[in-house]
């Protein structure tokens, strides 16, 4: 079983991949603002995603589909690194630039940026980051499903530590988090039967979001005598492997719109804990200094 999981992980070479992939979408045009100037020509109808495998990434395959204003555009998919290099590179010389971008991520605490409206709902509205278990976990784990069930975050506290995991290591922030916050982190625990030892397989994917929610959900249990392994793995493979029983619960599955198409799939092989954030968003992001508002102000491709 384990081994199969093992097995997908590599899959996930994610964050490492393709820097090189970054930038090619503006080859030094003259910077603009925006006003009076086509946009969607300066950014060469083309959408910076992220990887192929994230929710993110279907979504925005239905807002090219869905938007007339998006016909003909190029959605460039590689990896996180990459469209927060080409984000970072436009902000730098004022150019215009559209991503695929989602909260909580420390991008809206480090650039001042606005998400376009989504008229057509084609990226969801509100998410809510949703603790999943495998079916039985409950009554096999008592103690940790109770302390599941009682452990969130406010978005706000998230985008800090993320910022924070920008130049320290995400376990790092994750343990100063919860030696700072022992109160919580005790009543969270206080009443659920203790571990005693017994091994849990979380899985998550490797956005920070879910590495750092991961490593504190990691802790919190342990110290209640459980013995956790945190594995990073694709959006897929995260509801796989809790639906055929390889892993026992995840703090990354984002409902209902994100991973929805998994959920559905897997659903009857899952069980809903917690909404563990709530008010996670997705969608296309550009530079607050662009004169757009919507995915509608967009143009097509001629
Ligand atoms: N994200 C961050 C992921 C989940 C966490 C929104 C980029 C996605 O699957 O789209």
């Amino acid at each position: 079983m384990w081994k199969s999981l093992r097995k997908n992980v590599g899959i996930v070479s994610f964050l490492s991949v393709s820097l090189l992939m970054a930038g090619c979408g503006s080859d030094g045009e003259e910077a603009s603002s925006g006003g009076g100037t086509n946009v969607s020509e300066e950014v060469e109808h083309t959408i910076v995603g992220i990887e192929p495998g994230a929710g993110a990434t279907v979504a925005t395959e239905e807002a090219v589909e869905t938007y007339d204003s998006l016909n003909g555009w190029e959605h460039e998919t590689a990896s996180t690194a990459a469209m927060l290099t080409s984000l970072g590179d436009a902000i730098k010389a004022e150019e215009p630039v559209v991503v695929v971008g989602w909260s909580p991520h420390y991008m809206f605490a480090k650039w001042d940026l606005k998400y376009l409206e989504d008229p057509e709902g084609a990226y969801g509205g509100s998410e809510q980051i949703t603790t999943l278990a495998r079916t039985g976990f409950e009554e096999e784990y008592p103690g940790a499903y109770q302390i599941l069930e009682k452990i969130g975050w406010d978005i706000s506290t998230l985008e800090e530590l993320m910022l924070k995991a920008q130049e320290t290591p995400i376990e790092e922030v994750a343990q100063t988090w919860i030696d700072e916050n022992q109160d919580k982190v005790d009543e969270w625990i206080a009443e659920a039967p203790e571990g005693e030892g017994k091994s849990i397989e979380l899985v998550m994917t490797p956005w920070d979001s879910e590495r750092l929610t991961g490593n504190m959900t990691k802790r919190v249990l342990e110290q209640k005598g459980y013995e956790v392994t945190l594995t990073p793995v694709d959006p897929a493979i995260v509801f796989e492997a809790l639906a055929q029983g390889d892993a026992d619960a995840t703090l990354a599955a984002w409902l209902p719109k994100t991973h929805g198409s998994f959920y559905e799939e897997h659903k009857d092989n899952l069980v809903k804990v917690n909404e563990a954030i709530t008010g996670a968003k997705i969608g296309l992001a550009v530079p607050e200094y662009m004169d757009i508002e919507s995915i509608e102000d967009l143009e097509p491709a001629e």
